[in-house]
């Protein structure tokens, strides 16, 4: 049986895969919520890169909010793992040593909060997926449920992420630990004002000397596989059971308010910049706005990846429609910037063959996602008096899609913490596409009473619905 990735046969690797920084090697100075794939592959490289080139103790104290087994998996390797980029050109491996330790936050809540009372941690970075944030994705508000409510009323152990973060900042303010940057990397809109507007309505106050800087996140990194699992044992000669696989292409762009310093993210190709929020809406609606099109568009069409339905004929066409003219006149990029140009490149890299990105992971969490990829964009076009047609055809796709049925009359999973929510509404609705649409625009939560209440764009996503229903995919992109 081959041996398992450690420190102990790290010199049994190939010498271009071996950690530029070892775990132990520096203190822990950043707290992260959520360990997964995306975490590993890009804010664990860019930290690893910044402390191997700019040095500091800016290890990384990983904590899982939900799983164990990833926790199991990493203290048994020593907290390495290994990205593997994957293109047409090949693939390259690199065995990243800057997680300095883990925790599991379920089974050792206390932990966590001690950390964020611990003057070494100044930096606490999160990628914990929209829906953990406990937002309303209309209006950015705190969801204040009997969970939140335990967490943020009484003294039990905390369960949900606001509850982590307040009760460890209240932590750190009592010990007198110092000031602290809180950073959402998470895909929603002005990321670090979010933040801080829910440690706001949690406390009352944001405590003093903590910020909360926003961040532009950028990187495909599809769910791990077998086949991630075996390019890895393969390149490294050691088993790697938490090894991710990701495009080549890495983006980062921090807004620069840490009071107590951070990692030379910018050694390592961060862009530290003031304003973050033309790059954070170019990526939410440029990137992943078409991410989740090809997503709904393409599960329904029956394409497994993203790349596949990318191919789909007439969806190129279409997509670079949306981009033209729904998406690109609907902010103004950062300088020098053109949407158009980047909207192709994106989809350059959707179309990567090696990088195996199911459309089912890309239209989880609809409901969470939707507004700031699609409907945000749909706002802006209609005060400007435009018609977004495209964008309707999206949300139409999305329509049919939670209803459970690809075009060829497969179920499709619904995975949404609105499920079943959406799934009583429907219930309750006729079949008829505009029934259909008046149930799912009663959802406030996803949809702002501005759209919903919008005559232009409720009838473009009614005939959108009607003609997937009566053509399918396939048929509504081919007519072009
Ligand atoms: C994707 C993103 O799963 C999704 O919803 O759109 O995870 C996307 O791959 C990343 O944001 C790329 O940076």
């Amino acid at each position: 049986m081959t041996d398992q990735l450690s420190l102990s046969v790290l010199r049994g690797i190939p010498a271009e895969a071996r950690p530029r920084v070892h775990p132990g090697s520096v203190q822990a100075g950043i707290l992260h919520l959520g360990l997964g794939a995306f975490h590993r592959a890009h804010q664990a490289v860019y930290t690893e890169d910044a402390i191997a080139d700019g040095g500091g103790d800016w290890g990384i104290v990983g904590v899982a909010p939900r799983r164990a087994q990833l926790i199991e998996v990493l203290s048994a390797q020593d907290c390495l793992f290994s990205v593997t980029s994957l293109s047409g050109e090949g693939a390259r491996t690199r065995v990243i040593g800057s997680l300095a330790a883990v925790r599991h936050a379920p089974s050792d809540p206390g932990a966590v909060v001690d950390l964020l009372a611990d003057p070494a941690i100044r930096v606490v970075t999160l990628t914990v997926t929209e829906k953990a944030y406990r937002m309303d994705p209309a209006t950015g508000r705190l969801q204040v449920d009997d969970e939140v409510r335990a967490d943020l009323t009484t003294d039990r152990p905390p369960r949900t992420v606001p509850g982590l973060l307040v009760r460890g900042l209240t932590a750190r303010a009592r010990a007198g630990a110092g000031p602290i940057a809180l950073v959402s990397c998470d895909n929603l809109p002005s990321n670090g004002r979010r933040l801080r507007g829910l440690v706001e309505q949690a406390l009352g106050e944001v405590p003093a000397g903590v910020t909360f800087p926003s961040t532009m996140v950028d990187r495909i990194v599809p769910a791990t596989t077998e086949e991630t699992l075996a390019r890895a044992r393969t390149a490294l000669g050691v088993r790697d059971l938490a090894a991710v696989a990701a495009e080549p292409y890495r983006q980062w762009v921090i807004e620069d308010a840490f009071p107590a310093g951070r990692p030379a993210w910018e050694r390592a190709g961060a862009v530290l910049t003031g304003d973050v929020e033309p790059w954070e809406r170019l990526k939410l609606r440029a990137l992943n706005g078409v991410h989740s099109a090809l997503a709904y568009l393409g599960a329904l069409a029956g394409c497994r990846t993203i790349a596949e339905a990318l191919r789909l004929p007439g969806m190129r066409a279409m997509l670079e429609r949306f981009l033209a003219e729904d998406i690109a006149p609907s902010f103004t990029p950062p300088p020098g910037v053109s949407v158009v140009e980047y909207g192709q490149s994106v989809l350059e890299r959707f179309a990567n063959p090696v990088i195996e990105h199911r459309t089912l992971q890309v239209a989880m969490d609809g409901s969470q996602k939707l507004p700031q990829r699609v409907l945000h964009t749909v706002l802006d076009r209609r005060s400007a008096g435009a018609n977004p047609v495209c964008s309707a055809l999206v949300i139409a796709a999305w329509m049919r899609f939670v209803g459970g049925r690809a075009d060829d009359g497969r179920a499709l999973p619904l995975d949404d913490p609105l499920a079943d929510t959406i799934r009583a509404a429907l219930d309750g609705a006729g079949g008829k596409p505009a029934d259909v649409v008046a149930a799912l625009f009663g959802l406030e939560s996803v949809f702002p009473a501005e759209l919903a209440g919008d005559d232009v764009t409720r009838d473009l996503v009614e005939e959108w619905l009607a003609a997937l229903d009566r053509h399918g995919v396939v048929g509504v992109l081919g007519r072009g």
